[in-house]
C-alpha cells in the first residue's frame, strides 16, 4: 500500500515508517521538526543520539535497499497538507503528528495554544484535504487512553450503550482527560468522527496508552536509525523516564502515592498495532475506535518494578505536579486488536532490563537538572527546565487563588 507517515521524525513515526517500509508498503514520511525544537526551547536532548531525517532514510536505503520519501512542511499549513496528499496519492495515512507532552501544554496559556492550534488545527487541514481529494484514504489516527480520564466505571472501545429513562443508544465514551494536550485529542476524535458521519471518511481513532521502550528490529540494524528516547520532566514517559533514573542513581519519581493506573504498551506492539490498523481498514463512512494498550499498571507498580529488577535503585515520593486522582478504579477494554491478530509483548523482567541496557548505554549522556518534574498543573505559569525556576519541592501549596502566592513570589 501507498502510505503516508505524519510525525515520521519522532519517537514512535520513525520506527513506524521503517516498520511499515519492511512489510512492503511504499512509505512517504512528514515532519515539521517541531519536536527537535522543543529540545532546543528547553535545554534537553534525547538519551539515544539520533540523526537527521534525511541521513535517516539514506541510511535505510544502504541497510535495507528500501525507498522512504520525505516531505518537510508544517500540518498547520492546509497548502502544505492538501499538496503532499496529491502528490503521494496514499491509500492511508497514520498521523502522528502533534504535540504530545501533557506538562508541556500546561507549561502556561502560549504552550496550551500551541498545542491545540497545532493538533486540532493540523488534524481538520488532513480531513479537508482528504475529503476534497480522495474519500476512500483510511486515516488512521494516533489518540491516547487518557481522551477517557479514570471514571469509576469500566472504560470501553471509544462507545458504550446507554439506557436512559427507558431509551437505548450507542454513543461516544464519555472523556474527562487530563490536561490540555489530551483534550486536544479529544476535540479531534470529535472532528473525525463528524468528518466520517458527513463525508463518509473512513477512520481509525487508536486510543494508544503510554509506550515504553526503545529498540525495534528495524532500527537497531544500524545507528543512525535509532529513535529518539526521552528522560526529561516534560517529555519523558513514565517507564522510561524510571529507567533512566535507575541507571545514574536518581530516586524513582513517583509522583504523589503513584497510585494512578495506566494502559502501556511496548513500542513494537505501537508498531504492530498499525500495521494492523492499516492492512485492515475501517469501511467507508465508519468512525472505530480501537483501545491500543496492552497490560496495565499503577505507577507505584512500575517503580517497585524497575527498582527490583535493577537490584539499588531507591524510589521517592514527589509531591503531586498534576491533579489527577491517586487512588481510582481502572478497567478498560482492548480486545479489538487482539482480535485482529496482536500478539502482545508484556512488560517482563527482561524487557525492564534491556530498557535498562540501553540507559545504561548512554547513561553519559544524561543531564540530571532535566529529571525533576517543572510543571505544575495548579499554576498557570511554569518556568521551563533551564531558566532555573523553582524546584518542585519548594513550591507553595495552591490556595484557592490558583497563582496567587506564585505571583507573590515572581
Ligand atoms: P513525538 O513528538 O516524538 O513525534 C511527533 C512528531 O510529529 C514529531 O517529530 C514532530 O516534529 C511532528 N509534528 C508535530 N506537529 C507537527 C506539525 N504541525 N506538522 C508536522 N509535523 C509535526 O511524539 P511520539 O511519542 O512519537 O507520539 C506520536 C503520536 O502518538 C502523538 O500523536 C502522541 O500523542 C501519540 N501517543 C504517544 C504516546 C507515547 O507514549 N509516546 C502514547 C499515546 C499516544
Ligand atoms: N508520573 C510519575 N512520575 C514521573 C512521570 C510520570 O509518577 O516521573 C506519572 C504521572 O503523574 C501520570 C503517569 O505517570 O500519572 C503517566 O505520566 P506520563 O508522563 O508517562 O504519561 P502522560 O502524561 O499520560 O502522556 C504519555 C504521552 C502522551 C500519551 C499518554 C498516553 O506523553 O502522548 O497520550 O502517555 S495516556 O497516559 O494513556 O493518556
Amino acid at each position: 500500500m501507498k502510505i503516508l507517515v505524519l510525525g515520521g521524525d519522532g519517537y514512535l513515526g520513525w520506527p513506524t515508517a521503517l516498520y511499515l517500509s519492511r512489510r512492503g508498503h511504499e512509505v512517504s514520511v512528514v515532519d515539521n521538526f517541531a519536536r527537535r525544537q522543543y529540545d532546543f526551547e528547553m535545554g534537553v536532548d534525547t538519551l539515544v543520539p539520533i540523526v537527521q531525517l534525511q541521513r535517516r532514510v539514506r541510511a535505510w536505503k544502504e541497510v535495507s535497499g528500501l525507498e522512504v520519501t520525505t516531505y518537510v512542511g508544517d500540518l498547520t499549513d492546509p497548502a502544505f497538507v492538501s499538496h503532499v496528499l496529491a502528490s503521494t496519492a496514499p491509500e492511508a495515512v497514520v498521523h502522528f503528528a502533534e504535540q504530545r507532552s501533557a506538562p508541556y501544554s500546561m507549561i502556561d496559556q502560549k504552550h496550551a495554544v500551541y498545542t491545540q492550534v497545532n493538533n486540532v488545527v493540523g488534524t481538520l487541514n488532513l480531513l479537508y484535504a482528504i475529503a476534497e481529494q480522495d474519500r476512500d484514504i483510511h486515516l488512521v489516527k494516533l489518540g491516547t487512553m487518557g481522551e477517557y480520564g479514570t471514571p469509576n466505571i469500566d472504560i470501553e472501545e471509544g462507545f458504550i450503550e446507554i439506557t436512559h429513562r427507558g431509551r437505548t443508544d450507542v454513543l461516544p465514551y464519555p472523556k474527562q482527560p487530563g490536561s490540555f494536550y489530551h483534550l486536544s485529542k479529544v476535540h479531534d476524535s470529535a472532528n473525525i468522527m463528524f468528518a466520517c458521519r458527513i463525508w463518509g471518511l473512513r477512520a481509525t481513532d487508536l486510543n494508544q496508552g503510554i509506550v515504553y521502550g526503545q529498540e525495534t528490529e528495524e532500527t537497531v540494524l544500524h545507528p543512525d536509525l535509532a529513535t529518539r528516547f526521552d528522560y526529561d520532566g516534560v517529555f519523558g514517559t513514565v517507564l522510561n523516564r524510571f529507567c533512566v533514573q535507575a541507571v545514574i542513581g536518581h530516586p524513582l519519581t513517583v509522583y504523589g502515592t503513584g497510585g494512578q493506573t495506566r494502559g502501556m504498551l511496548n513500542i513494537l506492539d505501537t508498531l504492530a498495532c498499525v500495521g494492523l490498523a492499516v492492512e485492515h481498514p475501517a469501511d467507508a463512512g465508519e468512525y472505530r475506535v480501537f483501545n491500543q494498550f496492552t497490560e496495565s499498571f499503577s505507577v507505584a507498580d512500575m517503580a517497585a518494578m524497575v527498582a527490583r529488577v535493577h537490584g539499588s535503585a531507591e524510589v521517592t515520593n514527589v509531591p503531586a505536579p498534576r491533579v489527577e486522582k491517586e487512588s481510582h478504579y481502572y478497567r478498560a477494554a482492548h480486545t479489538k486488536l487482539l482480535d485482529l491478530g496482536l500478539v502482545p509483548h508484556l512488560l517482563t523482567d527482561d524487557v525492564v532490563r534491556s530498557l535498562l541496557g540501553v540507559a545504561e548505554r548512554y547513561r553519559d549522556r544524561v543531564n540530571p537538572e532535566a529529571i525533576r518534574p517543572t510543571v505544575n498543573w495548579r499554576q498557570t505559569t511554569n518556568r521551563l527546565v533551564t531558566s532555573g525556576g523553582p524546584d518542585m519541592h519548594d513550591l507553595p501549596e495552591p490556595d484557592d487563588a490558583g497563582n496567587a502566592r506564585v505571583a507573590e513570589r515572581a
